[in-house]
């Protein structure tokens, strides 16, 4: 055989080989994130990197790649290609070390078969890549997303990462000398070369591994929050209590945690005398309330749909804190959740009647996409602050400034009152999200709409049939409360024919207007007024 051909059946080997590793090793990383929760590389490096990016660099870097929801499929798939790349290209140089020394000695007698330089080259290098994982990742390997408590996932990720490497490691080596040696496993024989029905062994065990990676890799797809992430409620359908399985949802996660009840703990510390960890049964053994509130995010713009309304279980947050005697001078507490997110809670808000720690949504346990099993719920301020998956609250004696979202510069301020259209919505003949309604001459047309204004309260919303020159006061057929939203309606008997631009506005139950200025500003929460166009045939 030429010199050529003898190479490139080598380097073939060597792919084979990384292969093979490299799937075990895609089945061994699925496990390790379905049963025991430790985060996939491209989930903690966004989590280690994505918060360190100004708001507008990490905006624009979605947007260049296709919103939220793509660039999460985009970190998917190119973690998951990648590692078969670069599996496969490491097979390759390993099978290019193995052959350098057979050439140079061939006789030698190896231990076990394996060629040394081979495998101390497979050893170092991956205990330095491991290495370099674990100080790359370090400040996030406390997440797990069985919901483990953060001192022992940190211990979990370290060991899952060295398994994870090892698993591609050892698979590498045994292939390629599996494939290259008919001598059994204990005799030092040196490696051979390749054999032909040996490598299409391997060649059928790649290929059942490929099958099970990619059923694994498929059912993380279908668990990810591709499908449901940034979900609106909006629609022909509005009702006053959101359905949970329409209720929005924004999540940072590629795939949220689904914590078990047995695992989960909440630990309450920092700044107080007695810290204290409750288990799930502690906290339904607690005082309980039924308190329906909305929900809002900050990202939500003019007239939007990210907002969504329920009737919560839980129990007030206060009656945590005063178990665990805070001391006076606590001022703010940094919330934590399983998925390592974290946002910061004044702690007079903390303590206030209406924040509660929820664990049931419309009479059912809290659903997995809103927080299973925990979650608080901070009337007044953005969805941001109701912090799912929660498993730690941290007291402060000053100000936190090192939430998640807030060192990208996302202000933590307090909701601003907003209102919308969903008339064109309510009219089945309607497209969903159509901004124009046909009306007739003379008819009288019912507009509906929503206003929220976090823990304010609605006192009046007025709606404009002339582009805001007039105003004329909308009802308001439901405002149960000060923290739920408000459904509005109001009769129109348009005169004129032609283009009519209606806008609506709201004033808080405190009488303070809704901000005119026009700003979807996303990092600080939008402001200005929703419109809707009504074209009136005579
Ligand atoms: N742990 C955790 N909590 C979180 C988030 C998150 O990504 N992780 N997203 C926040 C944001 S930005 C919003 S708007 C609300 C959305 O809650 P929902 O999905 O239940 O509607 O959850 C907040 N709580
Ligand atoms: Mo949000």
């Amino acid at each position: 055989m030429s010199f050529v051909g003898r190479w490139v059946k080598v380097l073939a080997t060597g792919l084979l080989a990384g292969l093979v590793a490299v799937l075990f090793m895609t089945v061994v990383l699925a496990l390790l994130r379905l049963f025991v929760g430790v985060g996939l590389p491209a989930e903690l490096g966004g989590d280690r990197f994505l918060p360190t990016f100004d708001v507008k660099e990490f905006l624009k870097l979605l947007g260049q790649n296709g919103g939220p929801v793509a660039s999460k499929r985009k970190a998917l798939t190119s973690g998951f290609g990648g590692q078969i790349g670069v599996g496969v290209a490491f097979g390759m140089l390993y099978s290019f070390i193995v052959e350098l020394g057979r050439r140079r000695n061939p006789e030698r007698p190896r231990p076990l078969g394996l060629s040394i330089a081979g495998a101390l080259f497979v050893g170092v290098t991956l205990l330095i890549i491991w290495a370099v994982t674990i100080a790359v990742l370090w400040p996030t390997l406390g997440t797990n997303n069985r919901g483990l408590l953060t001192s022992i996932a940190v211990v979990v990720s370290a060991i899952g990462f060295f398994i994870l490497y090892a698993s591609y490691g050892i698979a590498l080596v045994l292939v390629y000398r599996f494939i290259t040696s008919r001598r059994p496993l204990r005799e030092p024989a040196p490696v051979g070369e390749p054999i032909g029905r040996r490598a299409f062994v391997a060649g059928v065990g790649g290929l059942v591994l490929a099958a099970a990676s990619g059923g694994l890799v498929k059912k993380l797809y279908d668990d990810s929050t591709l499908s449901y992430d940034g979900l609106k409620y909006e629609g022909v359908d509005v009702e006053h209590i959101t359905p949970n399985d329409r209720f929005y949802v924004v999540t940072k996660n590629i795939i949220d945690p689904n914590p078990t009840k047995a695992a989960w703990r909440l630990t309450v510390d920092g700044a107080v005398e007695k810290p204290r960890t409750y288990d799930f049964d502690d906290i339904v053994s607690l005082p309980s309330v039924e308190q329906e509130t909305t929900l809002g995010c900050i990202s939500n713009g003019i007239g939007g749909g990210l907002m969504s309304n329920a009737i919560w279980k839980g129990t007030p947050l206060s009656n945590l804190l005063e178990d665990v005697n805070p001391k006076s001078d606590v001022v703010d507490a940094l919330v934590h959740a399983v998925d390592g997110y974290t946002h910061d809670v004044r702690f007079e808000k903390i303590m206030a009647e209406t924040t509660i720690l929820a664990y049931e949504m419309n009479g059912v346990p809290l659903p997995q996409r809103h927080g299973y099993p925990a979650r608080i719920l901070v009337p007044g301020y953005y969805g941001e602050g109701s912090v799912k998956w929660i498993n730690r609250i941290e007291l402060y004696e000053r100000p936190v400034e090192d939430r998640y979202y807030g060192k990208q510069g996302w202000k933590s301020e307090h909701f601003k009152t907003v209102s919308r259209f969903d008339s064109a919505r309510f009219d089945p003949l309607q497209p969903n999200r159509a901004r124009e309604i046909k009306v007739a001459a003379g008819e009288p047309v019912t507009l509906r709409g929503r206003a929220f204004s976090g823990d304010k309260g609605i006192s009046k919303v007025e709606v404009s049939t002339d582009d805001g020159r007039t105003w004329d006061e909308a009802k308001i057929d439901y405002a149960p409360s000060r923290i739920v939203w408000a459904f509005w309606s109001y009769v129109w008997r348009p005169e004129d024919s032609g283009g009519h631009e209606l806008v609506v506005r709201a004033t808080d139950g405190d009488g303070k207007p809704q901000i005119k200025k026009s700003k979807n500003g996303i990092s600080d929460g939008a402001t200005g007024y929703d419109t809707l166009t009504a074209d009136v045939r005579a």
